[in-house]
């Protein structure tokens, strides 16, 4: 039978401004005349196998999924530039940060590490920050994660680890989450992650959007300039939004009602030209420094803290266009710490040393071939000649018979380039050693900046920690990794580690004299490798904070304000509302119990966004319910309770003006909420622009934290 549509799509198709007539075809060009039915003997016969059209279309439908990421499975990404705002050319010979203004194409995916590529944004989890910079010199690519160490010292245990926190084997079970056995039985026997462990914990782990988190690349890297002169650098990402987290009952609540928020929300900020932004930073020590501190540069589960070293802001990466294909951009594009421009070079980290194979390798699997480079996303805008030839896929059409160096037969070409010309050279440190497998002394401290990490948060931030440990270590089904690691905690604070043994109904065991290091083998363990805590530069540091960071602002942009209406609702007030929001550069959306239009009090009619039934109170940031003349409705719906009840407990700022208030008088909520909660914006006029003045900057507060019960300093 025909199908009238694709006549009628095929004519406008015809019409379309860009003059190309865009014909079904076979995957070889030929025309298509029916998409709809496969070759048969007969209208009630079977199918002939002769029917190639049928068999191009399956085969290539049975082998459209590529295996997924080992780890960082799910994410999302986006194109963009990077723009020098602070050249640097006395540090580095790199190109890219010469020029004042220089821009630079970049491709930048966020991850959730632990998940499949179909789980939760909202997992707990450590969040990755890729970006590939297309230079004129090549392909730069900075591989980080939103938090600015590692769990182990040694790329050796990254199989170790990634087993540990995957899935258990035997019933592949949980998906995307920490909280059991096999992670925490890792950890508690490998106290250098201590550190990473609790920035795991903190609300680092749970960021309300990918625009509101920091990144970091971790590893100490070189800076090499034109005098070949080297020193140490740390990258950071610092979000122009401020870092932000949600709460875990909300977290855990969001990845049921959409378990694509962070994507969605990349996504619709930047449709809605709302360019994520941050600027790129690095902490500068120079070669001198190198032994300088009380933990080693080389370690990668240290951070240096940003009041021994400044971070001195060097560009701005703006990210301004969503891709066209997700599978084709997003999945395709190939990371790799090892893909490095002149002027920036690796340092000694055996964690970053090991990444530098992992990451080819591992694109030999996913990718599938070694000629992955040359997937669009992929490709260096830089031009590439050499002598690597066919493999699976190969697409370059290599002309002439030399692929082979040095040659006579092809002229010479392609030549090796002079380092003085921009050939790529690596920093000439000298190395006199024995080969070892070990570890050096000065990665021994665990627990020196566990502490210091843990002392600079705020009573919130702690409170958070503690009620995140009670929820992972509750979910431990074995007592003794619960006890090991209550013992692990006792070193990095004592009141940390009650509190959490009282929500797990346990004890805290007796501080052990030496303590455990699992992190080395037999021969060397409790010998030269010996764990210990070693005195601090630093005791608190805000920078380590997402409340006291000192990056954040009172912006709301890009914030989303949930409107609860009903019938007889306030025109005047949903206006004047959504008017200043949007001033804001934020946005209101109007949540009614069905959707369509709702009457409005002036006569009027408003478009519905959703129904209790499509969206939920914790994918808003703040609640506003406008003066309504059938507030009954609204008091007696149980949904608006929940709504409320659930933005209360989540810290959130909840307003309401004119009748409306007596909503909020009327539910549960209402016996708790504290006289001098600033979160609780009430008035008895509608809309009067002080009463929504003071709901806008209550909103750049993010949320009100008093309202929680403060656990850590709790006897
Ligand atoms: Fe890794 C992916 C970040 C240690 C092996 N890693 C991957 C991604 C990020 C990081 C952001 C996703 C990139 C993307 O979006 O495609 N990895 C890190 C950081 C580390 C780290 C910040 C420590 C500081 N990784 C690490 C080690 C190894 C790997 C020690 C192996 C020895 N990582 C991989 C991998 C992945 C990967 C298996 C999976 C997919 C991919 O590389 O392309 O090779």
């Amino acid at each position: 039978m025909k199908n009238l549509q694709d006549d009628k799509q095929r004519d406008l198709l015809k019409n379309k401004s860009d003059g190309i007539n865009k014909f079904l075809t076979t995957n070889q060009g030929l025309k298509i005349n029916d998409d709809n039915n496969s070759l048969k003997a007969g209208e009630r016969g079977p199918t002939l196998l002769e029917d190639f059209i049928l068999r191009e279309k399956i085969t290539h439908f049975d082998h459209e999924r590529i295996p997924e990421r080992i780890v960082h499975a799910r994410g999302s990404g986006a194109h963009g530039f990077f723009e020098v705002t602070n050249p640097i050319p006395e540090l580095t010979k790199a190109g890219f940060l010469q020029t004042m203004g220089l821009k630079t194409p970049v491709f930048t995916r966020f991850s959730v590490v632990t998940g499949s590529r179909g789980s939760t944004d909202l997992a707990r989890d450590v969040r990755g920050f890729a970006v590939k910079f297309y230079t004129q010199e090549g392909i730069h690519d900075f591989v980080g994660n939103n938090m600015p160490v590692f769990f182990i010292q040694d790329a050796n245990k990254f199989p170790d680890l990634v087993h540990a926190v995957k899935p258990e084997p035997h019933n592949e079970i949980p998906q995307a989450a920490s909280a059991h056995d096999t992670f925490w039985d890792f950890v508690s026997l490998m106290p250098e992650s201590m550190h990473n462990v609790l920035w795991l914990m903190s609300d680092r782990a749970i960021p309300r959007s990918y625009r509101m988190m920091e990144g970091f690349g971790i590893h100490t890297f070189r800076l090499i300039n034109e005098a070949n002169e080297s020193v140490f650098v740390k990258f950071h990402w610092k979000p122009k939004l401020g870092t932000h987290a949600v709460v875990w009952d909300e977290a855990q609540k969001i990845s049921g009602k959409n378990s694509d928020f962070h994507r969605q929300d990349l996504w619709d900020a930047i449709e809605m030209g709302n360019f994520p932004e941050w600027e790129l930073g690095i902490q500068i020590i120079p070669a001198a420094d190198e032994h300088k501190y009380e933990f080693d540069l080389l370690d990668p589960t240290k951070l240096v803290p940003e009041e021994l070293v400044p971070v001195t802001i060097i560009g701005r990466m703006v990210l301004n266009k969503n891709p066209d294909n997700f599978f084709a951009e997003t999945e395709q594009i190939a990371f790799h710490p090892g893909h490095m421009v002149p002027g920036i070079d690796f340092s000694n980290d055996p964690l970053l040393q090991g990444r530098l194979f992992s990451y080819t390798d591992t694109q030999l699997s996913r990718l599938g071939s070694p000629n992955f480079h040359e997937i669009p996303i992929n490709r260096s805008i830089a031009p590439v000649h050499n002598n690597q030839r066919e493999g699976h896929m190969r697409q370059e059409i290599n002309k002439g018979r030399v692929s082979y160096h040095p040659n006579s037969l092809g002229s010479g070409c392609p030549f090796q380039t002079k380092i003085s010309e921009g050939g790529f050279s690596s920093f000439n440190e000298r190395i006199d050693a024995h080969k070892i497998r070990g570890r050096s002394k000065s990665f021994n401290d665990h627990f020196g900046q566990s502490k210091l990490f843990f002392n600079s948060q705020t009573p919130a931030e702690k409170s958070h920690i503690v009620k995140a440990l009670r929820f992972e270590l509750g979910k431990v089904e074995t007592t003794t990794i619960r006890v090991r690691m209550l013992g692990l905690l006792s070193q990095v604070d004592m009141q940390l580690a009650e509190q959490v043994a009282k929500g797990l109904g346990a004890t805290v065991p007796p501080i052990l004299e030496k303590p455990i290091n699992h992190g080395v083998s037999p021969e060397n363990e409790m010998g030269d490798q010996e764990s210990q805590t070693v005195k601090q530069l630093v005791s608190s540091s805000d920078a380590l904070t997402m409340i006291k960071n000192p990056i954040n602002s009172s912006t709301i942009a890009t914030r989303r304000v949930g409107i609860i209406c009903a019938e007889g609702v306030s025109e005047t007030s949903v206006l004047n509302m959504k008017e200043a929001l949007i001033k804001h550069d934020a946005k209101g959306f109007i949540i009614a119990p069905h959707l369509g239009n709702l009457q409005t009090k002036e006569n009027g009619a408003i478009a519905i966004d959703f129904s209790f039934l499509t969206t939920s109170s914790v994918l808003f940031d703040a609640i506003y319910i406008p003066h309504t003349t059938n507030v009954t409705s609204l008091i007696e719906n149980e949904d608006v309770q929940e709504f409320l009840n659930d933005a209360y407990k989540h810290c959130k700022v909840i307003a309401a003006d004119g009748e409306a208030k007596k909503v909020i008088q009327a539910v549960s909520l209402s016996s708790k909420i504290k006289e001098d909660d600033k979160g609780i914006i009430i008035s008895d006029n509608a809309a009067s622009s002080e009463f929504i003045e003071q709901f806008i900057e209550a909103m750049g507060k993010h949320r009100f934290w008093d309202r929680e019960e403060n656990l850590y300093n709790k006897k």
